[in-house]
């Protein structure tokens, strides 16, 4: 049997931090891909998909969207099983479709050929979460939104391991963290993963985007499907040695080279870099706002100061020079700088 674990849609988000007319325009791209992930998961003859919370951004959607969802959902052959999460939970859907299953407060259960689908909405998952131990002859899929950890707490949306440890739960489907990092062990049996969201909604999530297709067989083949439309890139570019704005540019343009100007990318400017070159970050962020769908330059550099010229000076930046001699190379341009900025009278976020 085929599953697709999805989560984290967000559909009808804001997404704030885009132009308008961009912002618009991604709203449709998201729901194009919750769509396409449907259609998707019929050419591969899945048989069940898990949405494992925040299909959409809120508990109120616009009819229209609502609409658009449930037909996509309804024209899917997959089974389709739906767990709220902290942004959906309490969504009214208008009709539910023959293949739609949406758990409610209690624990429910569904068996399909030889898996076991089990899940509870948002609301359900805290400490107090009580699963009982599933039948250890059938594949067993866990459908929960909300964040795993290793201890114990009784506050709303967290899962302690020790709660879905040793109950034979082969696959734990989770939502809510955008990301999907590695697998968190359950025990000796299974996993507990998170799909990430199927698109990044912005700077925050960058990186490859897409869900997990699951295969029984000889335990649980899972491969991660890349699907996004769009992907953010962040690239950390060090600056230290460039001396002017054009070599900045030309630094900024190299470092983005070769990526799709549909996609996003954040530069995020390191070390330390003059004056003048600093001057120019804003005008290059316009730039690269008009050559890719979004774009982002983050200066975490240092101005570029030549600290060895206050050496014999008499002054409290002087002293400042000659008591750092004593600091590591790297820590002490750091040091000196922010001691700098703070003596020109900068008001310092450090
Ligand atoms: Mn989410």
């Amino acid at each position: 049997m085929k599953i697709l674990h999805t989560a984290d849609n967000h559909l009808g988000a804001p997404l704030i931090g885009l132009s308008p007319q961009a912002a618009k325009e991604r709203k449709e791209e998201l729901l194009d891909t919750f769509l396409r992930t449907l259609r998707f998961a019929d050419e591969q003859g899945v048989d069940a998909v898990f949405l494992c919370g925040d299909l959409f951004d809120d508990a109120h959607p616009s009819p229209t969207l609502l609409r658009q969802v449930v037909e996509g959902i309804a024209a899917c052959r997959a089974q389709v099983f739906y767990v709220t999460g902290n942004h959906d939970n309490g969504v009214v859907f208008p009709f539910a479709p023959d293949n739609f299953h949406r758990f409610d407060k209690g624990l429910k259960s569904y068996r399909l050929g030889e898996i076991t689908v089990t899940g509870a909405d948002y609301d359900f998952v805290h400490g107090g979460l009580k699963l009982p131990k599933m039948d250890e002859n059938t594949y067993n899929f866990l459908l929960l939104h909300g964040d795993i950890r290793q201890s114990f707490s009784t506050a709303k949306g967290q899962i302690d391991l020790s709660q879905v440890a040793q109950k034979n739960i082969d696959y734990l489907a989770l939502g809510h963290i955008h990301d999907a990092p590695a697998p968190i062990r359950l025990d000796g049996r299974g996993v507990a993963r998170y799909s990430g969201a199927p698109e990044g909604h912005g700077f925050d999530e960058c990186g490859k985007k897409g869900f997990w297709l699951i295969e029984t067989g000889q335990g649980l083949r899972q491969t991660f499907v890349p699907f996004a439309l769009r992907t953010y890139h962040e690239i950390d570019l060090a600056v230290t040695g460039i001396k002017d704005g054009h070599e900045l540019e030309s630094a900024v343009a190299k470092a983005v080279e070769g990526l799709p100007q549909t996609d996003g990318v954040k530069v995020r400017l390191k070390g330390s870099v003059s004056a003048e070159a600093k001057a120019r970050i804003e005008g290059l962020q316009r730039r690269l706002q008009e050559a890719f769908f979004a774009a982002k330059v983050v200066d975490d550099s240092l101005p570029d100061i030549d600290f060895s010229a206050y050496e014999k000076d008499k002054t409290i930046k002087g002293q400042l020079v000659r008591l750092a001699a004593q600091l590591p190379e790297g820590e002490r341009a750091q040091i000196l700088s922010i001691a700098f900025r703070a003596l020109s009278g900068e008001d310092l976020d450090v």
